[in-house]
């Protein structure tokens, strides 16, 4: 005899069927950039879901994405902080969110098409094949850059090698932002003891998924330098770099490093944000 009961499916939240996938953005002053940005995710052939974490850009870079959102409910969704608070805290809050709602696999991705959206697609890939962390990379075979200002190029570089010397991570390009994470390694890494904002955040989230042994990939990618807007790049970006890979190494030799004590519950965004 027929059993007519309802999929379980059916009480599965949307998010879950339209997309496994994330990708977090976040901008500070990129009205120029932000709006091509969401068409470029939304027209991928494999359905992106992109959070936009704005710092309360005051030139309407959130304005935009509100637009798109009332387009697109499901698939464009914002976080509006009420200052600059650094790339860093921008993008420990947007994993929380994703976190949250249950995406399978997350991306950090710039707003000013260095990164190219299509590339995506192979980030994805190579995650579902098996890697835990991929790296979007500049500095493999096939990776490159173009258009960058040479004194960029020299401190990117010399910045990578400069983190392999001291922490051992064998990974190229450890400052790049153009990574993707298995839900597993943003719920074992303990969020809330990421420290740095800029540069060292990038660092940092790749070492605390090496020291906790997470399989680690890197495919190539071309970089492209920002044509709208401005970088946000200062110097202060550049010390908390210098001085913070000597910490993380340091921490992790002395044992102080305990990512891998996974957080019982996700804590809670910031009181001064708002989830639209
Ligand atoms: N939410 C947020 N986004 C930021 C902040 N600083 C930079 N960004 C964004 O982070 C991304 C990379 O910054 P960018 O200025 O291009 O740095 P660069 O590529 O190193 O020159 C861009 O999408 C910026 O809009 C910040 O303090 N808060
Ligand atoms: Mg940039």
């Amino acid at each position: 005899m027929p059993t007519y009961s309802a999929s379980p499916l059916f009480f599965v939240p949307k998010y879950h069927l339209l997309s496994k996938n994330l990708v977090i953005v976040p901008t500070y002053l990129e009205l120029e950039n932000v709006g091509r940005m969401i068409d470029a995710v939304l027209s991928l052939p494999v359905p992106f879901h992109i959070l936009v974490v704005d710092d309360g850009s005051p030139d309407g870079t959130a304005e935009v994405v509100k637009t798109k959102r009332q387009q697109h409910p499901e698939s464009v969704h914002l976080l509006e902080r009420s200052g600059k608070l650094g790339l860093g805290t921008a993008y420990i809050t947007g994993f929380y969110w994703g976190l949250e709602r249950g995406y399978d696999y997350i991306f950090e991705m710039d707003c000013d098409f260095s990164h190219n959206p299509t590339d995506l697609v192979r980030l994805l890939k190579t995650l579902e094949n098996g890697a835990d962390l991929v790296v979007g990379s500049r500095y493999v075979r096939g990776g490159k850059c173009v258009n960058w200002p040479a004194d960029r190029q020299i401190l990117s570089y010399g910045a990578s090698f400069y983190v392999r010397l001291i922490t051992w991570m064998w990974v190229k390009d450890p400052t790049a932002g153009f990574v993707g994470f298995r839900r597993k390694v943003l719920e074992t890494i303990d969020l809330d003891k990421i420290k740095f904002i800029g540069y060292a955040f990038q660092i940092e989230m790749k070492f605390a998924a090496w020291v906790l042994g997470f399989k680690i990939k890197e495919i190539p990618i071309t970089f492209t330098d920002r044509i709208e807007g401005t970088s946000k790049m200062s110097k202060g970006i550049i010390k908390e770099a210098v001085w913070g890979v000597v910490q993380m190494k340091w921490w992790s030799l002395t044992g102080s490093l305990k990512h891998a004590e996974r957080r019982a519950k996700i804590v809670k965004n910031e009181a001064s944000q708002r989830s639209i």
